[in-house]
């Protein structure tokens, strides 16, 4: 029976670039529905933009713009982005839309009715000057535990306290620098706490999904037993689902100048997308039946099911008000959380002077295949909470081994062949091969299946590169460029190459949901319509013409992962924005930004004085790897240079070791035949530079005085053990 999943991803916020960060999430989910595609279920995959709330409102502001205008433009670059890499939505659409203020107001109507919301009196600090109460976030003043200044309101970044705004010392407003004070308001609550509420969540916590998953992961099943406590306990608190005016939002019925809180419509948002999904649907003659996944009764009858991608920082609100909202609200609720841990980079928290805060979009600017990272992003993800760390250095070795070395290399290999020598034509599977490929391509499947189901796309890939190797041996043990050149081999050649041909396509249908560009390639040099699953295994027919091979995918080069780092690291200068600034009311008063500004420019002082030295970011940046000379000659016609050939461990498409031409200056020291085979380090990510005799791909390392070489010049050596390119630090 063909599942019916309708899938979401997080809301991105609408005030800021998508960043991989974010991408972690996004590609997850992707490569989920385009897996259950290509088994044969239907999905729907929505997402939108979150546009509501203080941040969106101020900095429209700050540019100059409306909030109108400024999601408008957001909207545009999240969708580009998204599209960029591959995540394909049936619809990307916006909180700040019709269709969500329907639901938002249907929902809320539908609570208050059930007796779950309440309004109460409560004491918030407020503007002065710019007259609006201010979230937490935009209070800054003293940790009221360490002391440090400029703290935000609901906890210390320098000793991790957390507080309320109203115990911070000396507090001022973010957006006016004005001192706040405490002002009483009424809000509305949605009431957690009540009984119901929380005898649902126990139950709603032990679920699954359609496939028998468990609704929530390990990890989040635990935190929900400790929010939600001891059996017979109740630790849920009320949520304040309000806002005063100025709010960019949506205003509550019956309740002028009070808006719903952005967190209230932002899940909403999933339904809205949907709907709005439909509508478009509906006017091109397609149905979709919305109510069969929003509305309890009908999704039960159904059996559909409603699958929320997510990271770990906004479980809270999709594992307890929103299941709540939804029940109570008479709505389906959600079948399955899939919960994604933060992204860190080499190891550390993305960092904006590191330059690994890196934005999609500058991924995209500096040409780097969004498959690559769909790639190593999919390696690393278990179905787990965890955190996943892109390596660069691990995505390049990956990127370069698996799919160019192991992959792209089994079709380069034998696609010519076909070509030139069968008027492209593909032959027969190779019938002594068969059995034995048979069985293993069987048991790859379920495993497969398996891991796919649940997020373990690590395990998948595993997998499938286990079976790349097979199909490896199989072109090494029967080498088609020696049968090519056999008399009375045609026969033989033309099954090799058809069957690793056929094995080719196997472990592409395999890996399509994470490349599906590189997929689409595929299926066009080999002339077969779109690929999907099938549990039955026939290899590509006998007679079958293909296209003539194009190159695939190129190698990942460290320098272009340097350019892009470059490309995003935040200089030290003060930021120059180019949207025009609003001058704070009271000029006496440092706003946020000026206070931004400031705490640069002590920054460019303190880099200044430093100027002797340099970061261990500035010493990381030159890649300095182990080198073996493997020739080396004199230069005709250059009195000072010997042109060397340096192993760096680096290959071409077919695997061939390519060694990398450098010139140095080093004549008068060494004879070139006592140079070859030796090791030295070489500087591996120097830009090539255009010699009189040809190009020099780096620098070797020698050592020398500094006078004019009286004493000779010596070339680096390491000790034994070091083998070619081994990165040196
Ligand atoms: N916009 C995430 C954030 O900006 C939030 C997600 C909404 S999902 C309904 O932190
Ligand atoms: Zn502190």
């Amino acid at each position: 029976m063909p599942r019916k999943i309708l899938v979401t991803n997080a809301l991105p916020y609408a005030n800021g670039d998508i960043h991989l960060g974010h991408l972690v999430g996004y590609i997850q989910a992707d490569i989920w529905v385009r897996f259950q595609r290509m088994r044969g279920h239907s999905v729907h995959y929505v997402c939108a933009d979150d546009t509501h709330g203080t941040p969106v409102m101020l900095r429209a502001e700050k540019e100059g713009l409306t909030p109108e205008q400024l999601i408008d433009r957001v909207h545009g670059e999240h969708l580009r982005d998204f599209t960029a890499f591959g995540v394909a939505f049936d619809n990307y659409h916006s909180t700040h839309s019709t269709e969500n203020r329907f639901y938002a107001e249907d929902i809320y109507g539908k609570l208050r009715t059930g007796g779950l919301i309440d309004t109460r009196s409560i004491e918030q600090y407020y503007d002065p000057v710019k007259e609006m109460f201010l979230p937490d976030r935009f209070i800054k003043g003293e940790c009221p535990k360490c002391g440090a200044a400029d703290q935000y309101g609901d906890n210390c970044e320098a000793c991790g306290a957390a507080y309320a705004p109203t115990e911070l010392k000396n507090p001022y407003s973010a957006v006016s620098g004005a001192k706040p004070v405490l002002k009483t308001s009424e809000h509305y609550f949605f009431r957690l706490s009540d009984e119901r509420a929380v005898a649902f969540l126990r139950e709603w916590t032990r679920g699954t999904n359609a496939a028998g998953e468990r609704r929530l992961q390990a990890e989040a099943a635990n935190k929900m037993k400790e929010w939600l406590g001891e059996e017979g306990e109740n630790t849920l608190s009320d949520w304040d689902i309000s806002r005063d005016a100025p709010y960019f939002g949506f205003e509550i019925p019956g309740a002028p100048g009070k808006y719903f809180y952005v967190w209230l419509d932002a899940p909403i948002g999933y339904l809205a997308s949907f709907r709005n999904l439909a509508d478009k649907r509906a006017a091109a003659g397609e149905t979709i039946a919305v109510e069969d996944y929003t509305d309890s009764a009908r999704a039960a009858a159904a059996g559909t099911e409603m699958v929320h991608f997510i990271g770990k920082d906004i479980l809270y609100f999709h594992a307890l008000f929103w299941p709540a909202m939804l029940k109570f609200a008479g709505y389906a609720t959600p079948s399955q959380l899939c919960v994604n841990g933060f992204l860190t980079v080499d190891g550390a928290k993305m960092s904006k002077s590191r330059g690994t805060f890196i934005t999609a979009h500058s991924y995209i600017a500096q040409k780097l295949n969004p498959e690559w990272l769909r790639y190593y992003f999919a390696g690393k993800s278990n179905g787990t909470m965890e955190d996943v760390d892109l390596n660069l250095d691990d995505m390049i070795a990956k990127v370069n081994s698996d799919l160019v070395g192991k992959f792209v290399n089994i079709a380069s290999r034998c696609a010519g062949f076909i070509g030139k020598r069968f008027d492209g034509r593909l032959g027969e599977f190779d019938a002594s091969f068969e059995l034995d490929y048979k069985l293993k391509w069987h048991s790859a499947f379920k495993t497969i299946v398996l891991a796919y189901e649940e997020r373990d796309y690590g395990r998948a890939l595993r997998e499938i590169m286990h079976l790349a190797d097979i199909a490896n041996q199989y072109v090494n043990d029967h080498k088609p460029w020696e049968l090519a050149k056999q008399e009375g081999q045609e026969a033989r050649l033309h099954a090799v190459c058809s069957t690793a041909l056929t094995m080719f396509r196997d472990l592409t249908c395999y890996l399509k949901p994470v490349l599906p560009a590189l997929a689409f390639q595929v299926e066009s040099f080999l002339a077969i319509p779109a690929m999907r699953w099938q549990e039955q295994w026939a290899p590509l027919p006998n007679g079958h013409a293909i296209q003539p091979y194009s190159h695939l995918m190129t190698r990942v080069e460290r320098k272009q992962i340097d350019a892009l780092l470059e490309a995003n690291r935040e200089s030290l200068a003060p930021a120059v924005t180019s949207a025009p600034v609003k001058e704070a009311k009271d000029a006496k008063v440092a706003s946020s930004q000026q206070r931004h500004a400031e705490k640069q420019q002590h920054a460019t002082q303190s880099a200044e004085t430093a100027a002797a030295h340099i970061s261990i970011d500035d010493f990381t940046k030159v890649e300095l790897r182990i080198a073996r000379i493997v020739n080396a000659e004199h230069v005709d016609g250059a009195d000072k240079l010997i042109r060397l050939q340096l192993d760096i461990g680096e290959t071409d498409d077919a695997g061939a070791p390519k060694p990398r031409q450098v010139f140095a200056g080093i004549k008068s020291a060494y004879d070139p035949a006592s140079l070859v085979g030796r090791l030295t380090v070489m500087v591996a990510n120097l830009a090539p530079r255009k010699m009189k005799f040809g190009m020099s791909e780096g620098m070797v390392l020698a050592a020398s005085d500094p006078e004019g070489q009286t004493a000779g010049l010596f070339l680096l050596s390491p000790d034994a053990g070091a083998t070619p390119g081994m990165r040196v630090k």
